[in-house]
């Protein structure tokens, strides 16, 4: 998100700038329209310069976190959390490293692979699994991912689990239909346990700009999301809009990832993540 920003700030530096310029640059900064005309309001009065806009966003960023970040609890009976999001964003390897998380707070952690859309994405839940000493169930390559989210809690249920967590194909945002099976994905879940899933998580691409936001709004409208975990930051400034999918949709970033071993999953901190960028 802000690498844009940081660099249109270093060119500035020094330089004159009006508002319009300010008012294009942010929003092409992946900011969202809630956060920029926040930050326009913060300006008002004041000399524009590369400082003063750079305070004011990383005030406006900050003041959307007055209270902490929520941390995740594992109850239910068992817990239950369903991970979903676009293609190649991380959902597979951020499951297992939450799975490796929570074990090692003394949780037993159940992985489902319901993505049946590839038979190379169960064999990889199953790899982790195996690495981690989790329990593990999957449907089969090409079949109903509900029924192999209904059968994998019940075999987490028999085992029983503290955890669960439910492995899912990416899919793209704007596909309906696919929007629909992970509606009945989560139906069929709660047709055995009335108050699962008890998170539905986001994961999204640190690495993308913008259409994250859209990401967020389109899986919100059919799944209501409870948090998102961002990924890849080792690799990228861009951040994955978490500020703007904050202002806009009021879903929090609980985690982001920063590589692709199990430890490297690690809390969101407001203050770390807006240091970071500026
Ligand atoms: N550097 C880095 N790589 C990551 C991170 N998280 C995931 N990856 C890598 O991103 C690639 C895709 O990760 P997966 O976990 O398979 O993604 P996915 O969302 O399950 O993919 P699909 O199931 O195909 O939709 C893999 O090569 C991971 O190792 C991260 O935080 N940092
Ligand atoms: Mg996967």
């Amino acid at each position: 998100m802000f690498s844009f920003f940081k660099k249109w700030a270093a060119e500035i530096k020094g330089g004159k700038i009006d508002w319009d310029d300010v008012e294009a640059h942010l929003i092409q900064s992946d900011l969202g329209l809630t956060l920029t005309e926040r930050i326009l309001t913060r300006l008002k009065g004041q000399t524009l310069s590369a400082q003063t806009v750079t305070a004011a966003a990383s005030q406006a960023i900050l003041s959307l976190w007055d209270q902490p970040v929520r941390q995740l609890t594992v109850s239910g009976d068992p817990a239950v959390w369903l991970i979903i999001g676009v293609n190649g964003t991380g959902k597979t390897t951020s499951i297992a490293k939450l799975a490796h998380r929570y074990k090692k707070a003394g949780k037993k952690v159940h992985l489902v692979g319901a993505d049946t859309f590839r038979a190379a994405a169960i064999d990889q839940l199953k790899i982790w699994a195996d690495r981690l000493g989790a329990g593990f169930s999957a449907g089969r390559e090409g079949g109903d991912p509900a029924a192999a989210a209904f059968q994998g809690l019940a075999a987490a249920r028999a085992a029983d689990a503290d955890l669960v967590l439910i492995d899912t194909a990416g899919r793209l945002h704007n596909k309906e239909n696919l929007m629909r099976e992970l509606e009945k994905v989560k139906r069929v879940v709660q047709n055995q346990s009335p108050s699962a899933p008890h998170e539905t998580l986001l994961v999204l691409d640190g690495t993308n700009g913008g259409n994250a936001l859209d990401q967020a709004r389109q899986f919100h409208k059919f799944l209501t999301i409870s948090g998102i975990i961002v990924t890849k930051l080792d690799t990228s400034s861009k951040g994955g809009a978490v500020a703007a999918i904050k202002a806009e949709e009021q879903i929090d970033p609980l985690f982001i990832g920063v590589g692709e071993g199990m430890d490297d999953l690690v809390e969101f901190n407001p203050q770390e993540y807006v240091a970071r960028f500026f």
